[in-house]
């Protein structure tokens, strides 16, 4: 009997995510495995057993009867699990040492420039002004970072490494070595209060949406040698009021931003964002992981799944996340 077929059905992509660079490599890894990219190749519905995706057209994967498990190839599932007819088998999302490495790169580059006063550094050489500033120890801030799940955890572990004083934010109560935890509502209040950093790699869920505004960015700690707090922001988009952030950047509520994630992306052209003095932004390629990672992830975990073994990283949809 033939192995069920896998389809792959990616909207957005980029020259390294492009819908025919995940069809070679998902080929290469599932050997004797039909892979079909869809729309466009020939495939009947009913021999479709695994869908590998990428911001899937709603309602797409509703067409394959015999379904038994769908791969969001990112981390963050917000875009796929907002479809509601999706036919009901474990969802599993990206959780791999690749990605998990380049957003943490991502975090504690972001952390050292502002704590290294990079934008200052960069201006003075644009003027050719030789000014060096008092540079503080790094054990003199405290990051504060929202969401201690796979990729949270290890960007709180590494900049605790580097000696800042490190706090995360999360759900459920957490014990992490040498990083004080908060969670929930009742933390939230203690855990802005004592951060001058604040790096957000939460999900986007009802309860998130939004989070990164005015109220909040009003609780973090100003009594750094930074002065004013600063966030950085990799998680999504819909979690920051951006309208908020332009204003509190303005008024000195927050001394400057790193924003990888935008509420719409692309950003448009006459976004604020793009020439913000305080702004450093990135096309949410924080954690740009390599395809084939990725499709090897996904090819192991259907032979797991097969020789019935319980596929790892499903997502709890009652959560969101
Ligand atoms: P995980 O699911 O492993 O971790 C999520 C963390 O957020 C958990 O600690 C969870 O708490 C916490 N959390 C969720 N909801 C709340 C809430 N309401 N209040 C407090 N804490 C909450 O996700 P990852 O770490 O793998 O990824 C996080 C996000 O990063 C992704 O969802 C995605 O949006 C984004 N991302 C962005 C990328 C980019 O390139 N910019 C790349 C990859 C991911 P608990 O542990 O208690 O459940
Ligand atoms: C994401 C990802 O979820 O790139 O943004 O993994």
């Amino acid at each position: 009997m033939s192995k069920a077929a896998l389809a792959v059905l990616i909207n957005g992509g980029t020259d390294n995510w492009s819908p025919q660079r995940w069809k070679e490599r998902f080929t290469s890894v599932c050997e004797d495995r039909q892979v079909a990219l869809l729309p466009g190749d020939a495939c009947r519905p009913e021999d479709i057993g695994y869908a590998a995706v990428w911001k899937p057209t709603p309602g797409a994967l509703a067409a394959f009867p015999n379904l038994k498990a769908v791969f969001n190839l990112g981390a963050g599932v917000d875009a796929l699990i907002a479809d509601k007819t999706l036919p009901n088998v474990p969802i599993v999302r990206v959780a791999i040492g690749d990605l998990t490495g380049r957003m943490t790169e991502y975090v504690v580059m972001h952390v050292l420039m502002h704590h290294r006063q990079q934008p200052y550094l960069s201006q003075s050489q644009q003027n050719k002004i030789w000014a060096p500033r008092h540079q503080w120890a790094a054990s003199e801030i405290s990051v504060g970072v929202m969401g201690l799940g796979t990729l949270g955890r290890d960007a709180a572990d590494v900049l605790k490494r580097l000696g800042f004083r490190v706090a995360g934010w999360s759900a459920s109560p957490k014990s992490l070595p040498g990083i004080e935890c908060f969670s929930g509502q009742t933390g939230l209040k203690q855990f802005l209060a004592r951060t001058n950093i604040l790096v957000c790699l939460l999900p986007l869920t009802p309860d998130t949406r939004h989070i990164l505004n005015r109220s909040v960015f009003s609780q973090l700690d100003r009594n750094s040698p930074l002065g004013a707090p600063v966030l950085i922001n990799a998680g999504r988009g819909g979690l920051q009021n951006e309208a908020d952030i332009l204003s509190c950047l303005d008024d000195g509520t927050l001394g400057a931003a790193s924003l990888d994630v935008f509420e719409s992306e692309p950003l448009p052209a006459q976004s604020l964002f793009w020439s913000h003095p305080k702004v450093i932004l990135s096309p949410h390629n924080a954690a740009d992981t390599d395809p084939t990672e990725i499709s090897a992830y996904v090819a192991s975990q259907i032979e797991q799944f097969e020789a019935g073994r319980p596929l790892d990283n499903v997502v709890d949809l009652t959560r969101g996340y």
